[in-house]
Formats: C-alpha cells, structure tokens, sequence
C-alpha cells in the first residue's frame, strides 16, 4: 500500500459518521491530577487498570472511532493478557498516539509556551507504529491575555506544529493538529474569536508552507467561548456562529474532519454546543468531538478507583459517548441527559 492510500485508510476509519474520537494521552502529571481529585493514586497499575477499564465498555465502538493514548499505555495490557491498542481494535476504534513531549516556556516571549518533541519524532513513530498506533497528536497551547500570545508564539507553535505533520505523513502516520487556545482568564468571547483566528490562520499557512496535505490530517480547535473568568456567558448558540466564523476564515475545505477539544468546558457544555454547530447549515468539514475531560468526567467519578463500579463507569463513558453522537447529527437536547 502506498503512504497516500495508508494514510486515507486511517482517515476513513477516523472520520465516520456519528462518531469522534477519545482523548485519553493524559501525560503522567495530569493523570494524577485527575487521579487526585477522586483520591486515587496514579501508580501504574491504577493507570492500567482505569484505562482498560473504559477502552472495554461495551458497544463503545458505536461512537468512539478513535483513541489517542499515551505512550505507557501502548505497551500495557488488560487483565485478559490484550495489549490495550489491540483491544481498541478489536472494538473497531483506532489507536492513536500522544507524540509532543509537552510544553515550555518560549524564551524571550513572556507567558508564551512552545511544544517539544521533534526530536527523533519519525523514529518514534516507527515504534508506535509497530505497537499499534495508526495516527498521533500534538498539541500547541496559546494564552490570552494583555501581552499574549505574541506574534513570536504564533509562528513558532505554528511552525513546529507544521513539521510534525509533515513528519507524520511522511511514516504514514495521521496527523491531529491541536492548536488550543486556553479558557483560562476573564477575556471576552471576541477576544477569544480574535486570538483564535489569528492562531489557525498562522497554523494553516505553515502547513501550506510544509506542504502537509490537507485530505489527511484531522483538526482539533478549541471553540469560541468566553474566558472561564469573564462575567458573560455565551449561549451554545453563539458559540457555534462565533466558531463557524472563524473556522471558515480559517481552514481550508480539504480537512475532512475538526474534532474540538473540551478544553475544561462541563460535559453537557461541550455537547450543547457541538451540537449548536452541527444545527447550523452544512459546512465543507465534519464537525465532532476529540473530547477528554468531557468525555472521561463523569466515568472517573463513578469509578473512584474501585472495581465494584466498573459498570458504572463504562455506563457513565458510554452515554456522554452516546450524547456527543447525537450532537454530531444536530439531535441532542438537554434532556437527553435525564434519560
Ligand atoms: C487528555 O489530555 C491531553 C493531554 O494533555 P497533557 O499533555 O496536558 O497531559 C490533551 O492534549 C487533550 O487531548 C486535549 O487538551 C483535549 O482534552 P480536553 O480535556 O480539553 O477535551
């Protein structure tokens, strides 16, 4: 098989309807942040077990296309001896991979972060290729404030994010290009419309320049929404015109797919306002979810790090999974979530 047919082999299972993708690359410190906040302690083992725990739910397959997962869990396997990438394929979900190796200070940019890992990137991808992983992700983060993101964090996250997705594509491996803008401040809507615009649009001239193609590649925005501080709160609504606008500024029609991340939004937020934008009239791309907290919350809650809740929490992780589906046809209602 060429790279070209390989690569729209993985997008085709990627991108279907109905469906998104999980985000469970929870790096280690913020897998015991999570832990924490159920009093579980974030050993191996617990890692392990939580997340072959959710990768079995039953039917999870009917919403969920694709998992992206960190690294130590490429390796780890269920209590059945099934290593955990096998046992996403088995649920007809495809194993992806977290390859940025996480963020730091931009030097001479006060406030702004730079993403890491491009170092030996394509021989890593060698490896998780043989491990199971079809696609990978990288993330870039942009803080709003009076003096960020500078002009110099734009075009420096733009472009390592553009080299490592021409580097995926090159070893055959599906790229997801996770620009995020933060929630974090008491900046306005517009601002947010404002910032994002100019971070996408910076992000996509970049991959032009690297000559990454489009068809394959799966974008993972942040939404337009009001700082977590900011004292107005956007109806889903506005939201979804606020972030249909700006993604059709900014993103070419040949993306196949934008997968949003939660981004510290409350599950039933992040799902009101998926399906906001999927109520609007038809757009060139899908329009989905690439949700972690959003989807994981609730199924961490009922876990609490005991086994005697296993059901629970697959339940918990099949019907927020089952809620995006809906929104991804336009069809959720609040109160869908009483049901
Ligand atoms: C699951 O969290 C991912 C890894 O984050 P860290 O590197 O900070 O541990 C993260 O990239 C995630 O995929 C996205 O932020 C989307 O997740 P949310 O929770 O924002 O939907």
């Amino acid at each position: 098989m060429t790279i070209q047919n390989e690569l729209q082999t993985t997008i085709n299972a990627m991108v279907q309807k109905g469906k998104g993708i999980l985000a469970a690359d929870e790096s280690s410190p913020t897998i015991a942040k999570r832990f924490k906040a159920i009093d579980v302690e974030s050993t191996e083992e617990n890692r392990r077990y939580y997340r072959s725990l959710i990768l079995s739910t039953p039917n999870l397959g009917d919403f969920i296309s694709g998992v992206i997962l960190f690294e130590e869990t490429l390796t780890q396997q269920n209590d059945d001896g099934i290593m955990l990438p096998e046992l996403c394929t088995q649920q007809g979900i495809v194993p992806g991979i977290k390859v940025d190796a996480g963020k730091l200070a931009l030097p001479n940019a006060p406030g702004d972060e730079i993403t890491e890992g491009l170092d030996g990137l394509a021989l890593r991808l060698e490896k998780y290729k043989k491990q199971g992983a079809r696609f990978a992700k990288w993330r870039c983060v942009y803080h709003i404030s009076d003096t960020t993101p500078s002009q110099v964090a734009i075009e420096a996250n733009a472009e390592v994010l553009a080299r490592y997705a021409a580097i995926c594509q090159s070893q055959g491996i599906v790229p997801i290009v996770e620009p995020e803008v933060l929630i974090d401040g008491n900046h306005s809507l517009s601002d947010c419309v404002e910032v994002s615009e100019a971070v996408f649009h910076e992000v996509f001239h970049a991959l032009h320049r690297h000559n990454v193609v489009l068809e394959h590649i799966v974008l993972k925005p942040n939404m337009m929404v009001p700082g977590k501080e900011s004292a107005h709160k956007a109806t889903p609504e506005e939201v979804a015109i606020q972030t249909i606008k700006v993604l059709r500024r900014t993103v070419p029609a040949a993306v196949p797919s934008i997968n949003f991340l939660s981004g510290g939004l409350t599950p039933e937020k992040a799902t009101a306002y998926l399906n906001a934008m999927n109520q609007m009239s038809q757009q060139p791309w899908e329009l989905t979810f690439s949700y972690g907290r959003a989807l994981q919350e609730p199924a961490l809650k009922a876990w609490q790090g005991n086994s005697a809740n296993s059901h629970n929490t697959q339940a918990a992780l099949f019907k927020r999974a089952e809620l995006n589906g809906a929104a991804r046809y336009g069809k959720y209602s609040e109160k869908m979530e009483h049901e």
